[in-house]
């Protein structure tokens, strides 16, 4: 049970530090038997990419930043000329958004070009991947990548990272049904907040994990592992009839209101007399 992705080799973009939920998927695919490509934007975390390469089977590190269609159009032949032909799967795990367009809460302030570079990076670039990959995936293969609540509700400061997280989550189908035909597929997984570089950028992010922690059913926070554990499945045989949906790996906080009730408030209007 423990090799279940022996044999496949699945590319991953988003990796950026031992915090990082891709951090968390690769340990996971690695333990699963998967042969694994990593990706790093810039040459600032080359060291540390081969580094962690040294941890899972020496896996293929190499430098791609999803924005840049020159670096995309040669990823196939670059892949090409390590013998590595054809992949068996992809984990997105990428989202940008300047830090102005957190800071206030007021989403009608974001700039055109904000606005265009924090879709770009975090909805487009799965797109642009999947292109620029698709002519070396096999039948069969799948697809996973990372979004997060604040596409279904309002969460402070998340603007328009919220936007774009909607935007990616409705790409998600449309690129399933796109790449059905092929017997690709193509997943979401709803993560719950978890302290990485990318949510350090999120004004009152620490108030959120208390939130997360003190409001899931599961009474704690996610861990990166968990999230790895899921895509693990995603892109398993396991999963070979899922395609188009958003997985949630929150310990189950996305189904709660929200709503909080004092407890003896509860008990003192149950006393108050009968609605008739
Ligand atoms: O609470 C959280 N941390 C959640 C994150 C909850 C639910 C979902 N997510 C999502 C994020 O929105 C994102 O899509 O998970 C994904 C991964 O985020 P992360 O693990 O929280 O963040 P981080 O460790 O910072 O990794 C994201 C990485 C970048 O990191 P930096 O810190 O350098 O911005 O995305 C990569 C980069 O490594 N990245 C790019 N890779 C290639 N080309 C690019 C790019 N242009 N831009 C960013």
């Amino acid at each position: 049970m423990q090799d279940f992705l022996q044999g496949k080799t699945i590319f991953i973009a988003g990796i950026a530090s031992t915090r990082s939920i891709a951090y968390g998927v690769a340990e996971i695919l690695n333990q699963c038997g998967a042969r694994l490509i990593l990706s790093y934007p810039s040459d600032k975390l080359e060291k540390r990419l081969n580094e962690y390469a040294q941890l899972w089977n020496n896996s293929v590190v190499l430098k791609l930043d999803v924005n840049d269609d020159s670096q995309l159009q040669n990823l196939a032949s670059h892949l090409k000329q390590l013998n590595i032909n054809t992949l068996d799967g992809i984990v997105h795990s990428i989202a940008f958004a300047p830090a102005e367009s957190l800071a206030s809460d007021d989403i009608s302030l974001t700039s055109r070009q904000d606005f265009q570079s924090t879709l770009e990076t975090s909805c487009f670039s799965l797109n642009a991947l999947v292109l620029a990959l698709r002519s070396i995936l096999i039948s069969g293969s799948s697809i996973v990548s990372m979004t997060y609540e604040g596409s279904q509700k309002v969460v402070p400061h998340y603007n328009v990272m919220g936007v774009a997280k909607a935007a990616l989550e409705s790409n998600i189908r449309y690129l399933a049904s796109a790449l059905g035909r092929d017997q690709i597929r193509v997943n979401a997984i709803s993560a719950g907040p978890i302290k990485t570089l990318a949510a350090a950028g999120v004004p009152g992010f620490r108030k959120m994990l208390h939130h997360a922690e003190s409001h899931a059913p599961l009474h704690r926070l996610t861990q990166t592992r968990e999230v790895g554990q899921a895509t693990a499945f995603l892109l398993s045989d396991w999963a070979s009839a899922i395609t188009g949906e958003i997985i949630h790996v929150d310990c189950g906080l996305h189904m709660i209101s929200g709503i909080e009730i004092d407890s003896n408030q509860q008990v003192k209007n149950i006393n108050k007399k009968p609605l008739t």
